[in-house]
């Protein structure tokens, strides 16, 4: 988990992340996942190369990674502090609130052959990478 620089005065907060700063790579894109209906899970995939911070900017919501060894649940539920997510690792997104709002930050543009969508064959990767 990553705190995030927060800026506090009387007009409110004002949190910052800036690339190659408060995170190691270069922002290349953003995007927002938003009215996830409840019960449903979303992710159930791997990346090959790509780096992201995860916020939720509003409401909850639950990552669960899994390095090919070990999972581990975060739970999400704050503006100024993010879950840092390494290549290979398989990622789902639970428990979602109706009012959740979260923020992707990532290190590459959209390439969908980047992604592991098998988990038979991310988990012979992430393992033989080991
Ligand atoms: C991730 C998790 C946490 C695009 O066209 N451009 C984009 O930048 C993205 C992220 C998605 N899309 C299209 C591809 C699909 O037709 O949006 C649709 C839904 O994407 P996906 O099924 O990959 O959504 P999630 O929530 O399962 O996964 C997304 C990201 O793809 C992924 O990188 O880590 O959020």
């Amino acid at each position: 988990m990553v705190e995030l620089p927060e800026h506090s005065d009387p007009r409110g907060l004002l949190t910052v992340v800036e690339g190659g700063k408060d995170v190691d790579f270069d922002i290349k894109r953003a995007y927002f996942i938003h009215h996830v209906p409840e019960k449903v899970t979303r992710g159930a995939h791997g990346h090959r190369r790509l780096r992201q911070l995860i916020v939720a900017m509003h409401g909850s919501f639950e990552v669960i990674v899994d390095d090919g060894f070990e999972k581990e649940r975060f739970v999400l539920d704050h503006p100024s502090r993010g879950l840092y997510v390494v290549p290979m690792i398989w990622r789902d997104m639970v428990n979602f609130t109706p009012d959740a709002v979260g923020l992707w930050l990532v290190s590459e543009p959209y390439d969908e052959s980047e992604y592991y969508r098998d988990y038979a064959e991310f988990l012979r990767d992430a393992r033989a990478s080991r």
